[in-house]
């Protein structure tokens, strides 16, 4: 990759799609805490290089243990829980999908967004932004797994998508990186391209629920 320098606070339209597989493979993070602390030293400047984070993130492997405090559930949607608002330049949190659940179709609102699935499967659906005024279907770009361990990166320039747990029987886990965090996004609806802004809540916030709940 070229120009694998980026600033936070202005954040390219060009999705860096692949990753650059020289970074070192020893940095293994195994802990929550370490990964933390390799991302805190990843921002310490206003650049952050976006291939080292993914490697850190696609490198880490933990244990159900350090994700217990987060790994709520409720049965109407999936929860959104902060492990670490690193700063105000990225949020890290796990969400956690009951049996079926799924997001809506949306934005990112111009961050990063790296997800890792921690626990069971994810789909994630690619969709084109709409173009046209007029009602119409939305165009579905790709359609793929993630299966645990692997990170799935997506931008606004990219597109949009829907997450969603397939399995009716087995809950599913993720570990999100946001860059820089986001507090609302567009949300739109697969039949019309019609869309609205929705605000993003948290759960629960290091490990305590929120009044959201
Ligand atoms: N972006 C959604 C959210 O933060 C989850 S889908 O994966 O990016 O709620
Ligand atoms: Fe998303």
């Amino acid at each position: 990759m070229s120009e694998p320098l980026v600033q936070t606070s202005n954040l390219p339209l060009i999705p860096k799609q692949i990753f650059d597989a020289n970074y070192p493979q020893s940095i293994q993070p195994k802990t929550l805490t370490e990964l933390i602390e390799l991302l805190y030293e990843a921002f310490a400047s206003n650049e952050v290089n976006i291939d080292y984070v993914y490697t850190i993130m696609n490198n880490y492997k933990g244990t159900e243990k350090e994700w217990a405090p987060f790994r709520k559930f409720q049965p109407d949607r999936y929860t959104r829980n902060l492990v670490d608002g690193g700063n105000g330049k990225f949020n890290l949190m796990i969400l956690c999908w009951a049996e079926s659940q799924g997001s809506s179709i949306h934005n990112h609102t111009n961050s990063h967004c790296m997800m890792k699935c921690l626990q069971g499967k994810l789909i994630e659906t690619r969709y084109a932004w709409p173009t046209v005024e007029q009602e119409e279907p939305m165009h579905i770009l790709s359609r793929g797994e993630l299966a645990e361990g692997q990170v799935a990166y997506i931008n606004d320039a990219i597109g949009l998508h829907r997450v969603e747990n397939p399995s009716h029987t087995e809950t599913a886990v993720t570990l999100h990186l946001y860059i820089p965090p986001y507090d609302h996004c567009n949300v739109f609806d697969e039949r019309t391209s019609r869309t609205n802004e929705s605000n993003v809540t948290f759960y629960s916030i290091g490990g305590q629920l929120t009044a959201n709940q």
